[in-house]
């Protein structure tokens, strides 16, 4: 497999933990994001949406990294992402959306973009946006995660799952827009414990070869 992306793309980011976490092996190839490389013909030939990432498979092209990782979880199901039951996978998925729909959408690039450029928005107010949005969907994932009294040192029970394939890549974009972490103390704790296992660590930013 083939992943186009960017380091510190969090969707991205999201599939090299999933990629990780199942033991798949491929290849990585850099879109900058940092030099618009994501609104060149070539990579729009790919994704005609202009986003980062897109996995090309032996069958062909995926956008959008939830479709993605539904895929691999349902083609490679040695190592399971998501609970069997069907209403414990969708308090999985829940966990998840927080992150993939309500904080990652409205602080990505070309929203924070939109706000410098076409609102006049300087440094700081962008920097406010980010971490109120952040704020927002951690304060809810705090508390459900607190809520749930057979979690272990994951968002779910005692393994890696979809939840975690989410969260990481948002607490590093919390620490890189300067987000107050200490009201979020499961949430730290559970970042402190992923990014002990090799999956995380190889998927993380800095460890890329792009990585600026
Ligand atoms: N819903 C899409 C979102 C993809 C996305 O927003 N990618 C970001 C990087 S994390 C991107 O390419 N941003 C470029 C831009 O905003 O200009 C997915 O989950 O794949």
């Amino acid at each position: 497999m083939k992943l186009y992306g960017f380091f510190r793309s969090g969707t991205s980011h999201r599939l090299r933990i999933a990629l990780n976490l199942k033991s798949l092996s491929y290849e990585q190839v850099s879109v900058s994001l940092a030099k618009n490389q994501h609104h060149q013909d070539e990579f729009k030939a790919l994704n005609p949406q202009g986003l980062v990432p897109v996995l090309e498979t032996e069958q062909g092209l995926l956008t959008q990294s939830p479709a993605m990782i539904e895929w691999l979880e349902e083609v490679y199901t040695e190592v399971a992402l998501l609970p069997k039951d069907p209403f414990e996978k969708a308090k999985v998925r829940a966990l998840a959306a927080i992150v993939g729909c309500d904080i990652h959408p409205i602080n990505n690039k070309r929203v924070l973009e939109y706000l410098r450029n076409n609102l006049g928005q300087d440094e700081n107010q962008v920097l406010a946006w980010c971490a109120e949005w952040i704020s927002k969907g951690f304060e809810a994932l705090e508390a459900l995660l607190q809520q749930d009294q057979t979690r272990q040192n994951f968002c779910y029970g005692n393994s890696a799952t979809l939840a975690d394939v989410y969260l990481i890549p948002q607490v590093y974009s919390a620490k890189r827009f300067k987000v107050d972490l200490t009201p979020y103390p499961t949430i730290v704790s559970i970042y402190e414990h992923c990014m002990q296992l090799e999956a995380f660590q190889k998927a993380d930013p800095a460890q890329q070869a792009d990585a600026i």
